[in-house]
């Protein structure tokens, strides 16, 4: 749950633990500007009436030495008489990034740091992987979410595209959409299909932030996505913003940017870079066969998210379609190098999640 209400801050845990190993108290990061994890911990021990001094401190994260929206948890632990604090993985912001430890030895503390390779850490960065990305690839992380029948088809010669899969898949849609920092879609869903794109199934208590991918500013300032969910955060991206029709999107409380690329549509990898400025660490991608080709070719795609469903839709003629239109290949070996990372029946569904190699 942390994950959907915590970003752009990452989710932590620490455990709060004594010398014979019994738990004093735990928490995790809460909603941006709020406790992070060490605070948390600590409330829980107080509340619970155990004396934390002298006590270890498991954090899944390095803790914090800045003071951003909240104190340093350094100092925290450091007042809270804290002896040791055995650290998951170092913090990549900048602001930390290593500094967190030096502060905590500094005041004596006996800090541990496990090893980069091992398994924990791993699993430390995989919680994470927003966060990580944009902080040291300045980028988000991009997972693009497609549903599908079983021989690949999405929608059929007269358009039928909905509901290829079937209702507990797709609320699992909706909860990774609600542990994204963005959804991301072009102007040629939002015209073919008038989609919410919210994350209402999860119940999330933070909206993830709209980006549409809209060249020449086509998208109607009455589009369900602009209306349906209220107070959150929508961004059209244009290669040119015809001013009149800015405004019309700027009226309904849109943000408007431009970003030319040199083929006169938007510049995605500038798209990614300015969604990372906005402290956008996961994006999670739902578009047509168009956006998702064009974001796969040029090579920006961390993982594919993709649903299956057990039906046969055609032979992809007239206009039913593949997922991705990620141009015709001479070269099986020339193939975008993907590696499964797990397969599960959602229902009578089935979702793959797929990682681009080096990822
Ligand atoms: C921690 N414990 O649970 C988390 C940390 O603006 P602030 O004060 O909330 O700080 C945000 C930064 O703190 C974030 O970018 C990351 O470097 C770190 N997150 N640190 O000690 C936590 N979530
Ligand atoms: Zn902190």
């Amino acid at each position: 749950m942390a994950r959907q209400y915590c970003p752009p801050n990452p989710a932590v845990a620490c455990v709060l633990a004594a010398a014979d190993g019994t738990v004093l108290g735990a928490g995790h990061t809460q909603a941006t500007g709020q406790a992070h994890a060490e605070v948390m911990a600590l409330r829980d021990a107080a509340a619970r009436g155990h004396d934390v001094r002298g006590a270890t401190a498991h954090v899944t994260l390095e803790p914090c030495s800045h003071y951003g929206r909240t104190p340093p948890c350094c100092d925290a632990l450091v007042a809270a008489g804290i002896k040791r604090v055995v650290v998951t993985i170092l913090d990549p912001n900048p602001l930390v990034a290593g500094q967190g430890v030096a502060r905590l030895r500094a005041a004596g503390i006996e800090v541990d740091v496990l090893p980069p390779g091992s398994a924990a850490a791993q699993a430390a960065r995989e919680l994470n992987l927003g966060f990580f990305s944009r902080m040291l690839r300045r980028t988000p992380w991009v997972r693009l979410k497609a549903a599908a029948s079983l021989d690949g088809i999405t929608a059929l010669d007269n358009g039928a595209s909905q509901w290829i899969t079937a209702a507990p898949a797709r609320a699992d849609g909706h909860a990774w959409r609600a542990r994204a920092c963005a959804i991301l879609t072009g102007v040629g869903t939002i015209l073919a299909d008038d989609p919410a794109l919210d994350a209402r199934l999860a119940g999330t208590p933070r909206a993830p932030r709209l980006v549409i991918v809209d060249s020449e500013l086509r998208t109607p300032p009455h589009a369900a996505a602009l209306v349906v969910a209220p107070g959150r955060p929508v961004l059209v991206v244009a290669a040119r913003a015809e001013p009149a029709r800015r405004r019309a999107l700027e009226d309904r409380g849109v943000t408007v940017i431009e970003l030319p690329g040199d083929d006169g549509r938007v510049d995605l990898a500038a798209l990614l870079r300015e969604l990372a400025a906005r402290e956008i660490n996961e994006v999670h991608v739902e578009a047509g066969a168009t956006l998702n080709g064009a974001l796969l070719r040029a090579a920006l795609v961390d993982e594919l998210l993709l649903y299956t469903a057990p039906k046969l839709l055609g032979d992809g003629a007239g206009i039913a379609c593949g997922i991705f239109a990620a141009g015709p290949l001479r070269d099986v070996a020339a193939a975008l190098p993907l590696q499964f990372n797990s397969a599960t029946l959602v229902g009578n569904d089935l979702r793959v999640l797929a990682r681009v190699a080096g990822r």
